[in-house]
């Protein structure tokens, strides 16, 4: 059901500025390590080309999706960055964690958002199979860490072009 004008991997309007001074965090989700991997080196790609210093990308790990909106807490609070990347991948198995870690932690993201005025990014797949997520991390239907680097960089934009309006 992807359509090309939903898929954020295509960034090229991104009007940032000052961007060597821009600092992001990334907080990972260990749980589907080699999937969120990929996203995550996926987003570091992404936000370098982009003129963001490597030096002012701080990862950090936790241990599943659902401790991502505490990470991005800490992040918040302790490295005071312009916009954080929640990275993640969960997966549907036969119990109904699926439902609660997915629907917690998109809540728990949205909140941060808008308690600290901030880009609290939604980096997260949450697929029925490994393949599908396999497919969103760099394979055929891109990678969401793409997607979400771009996302961060978009919503800075914003700010930055809603501050000088
Ligand atoms: C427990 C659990 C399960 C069943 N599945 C996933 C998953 O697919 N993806 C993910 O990121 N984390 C999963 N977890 C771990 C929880 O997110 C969390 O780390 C633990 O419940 C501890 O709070």
């Amino acid at each position: 059901m992807g359509s090309k004008k939903k898929n954020l991997s295509e960034h090229g309007g991104i009007h940032l500025s000052g961007a060597a001074k821009i600092r992001i965090s990334i907080v990972v989700s260990e749980w589907n390590r080699t999937i969120t991997g990929s996203m995550e080196a996926a987003a570091v790609k992404t936000l370098t080309e982009h003129g963001i210093n490597p030096k002012n990308i701080s990862i950090r790990l936790v241990p599943g999706s659902f401790e991502l909106p505490l990470g991005a807490q800490y992040a918040i609070e302790y490295l005071k960055p312009d916009a954080v990347l929640c990275i993640g991948c969960i997966i549907q198995g036969e119990t109904r964690h699926f439902e609660f870690i997915s629907q917690a932690v998109s809540q728990g993201i949205m909140q941060l958002n808008l308690d600290y005025s901030l880009p609290v990014i939604f980096g997260v797949l949450t697929t029925d199979t490994v393949e599908q997520a396999e497919e969103r991390s760099g394979g055929r239907h891109g990678n969401k860490g793409v997607e979400a680097a771009a996302a961060a960089l978009s919503m800075i934009a914003l700010r930055q072009n809603t501050d000088n309006s």
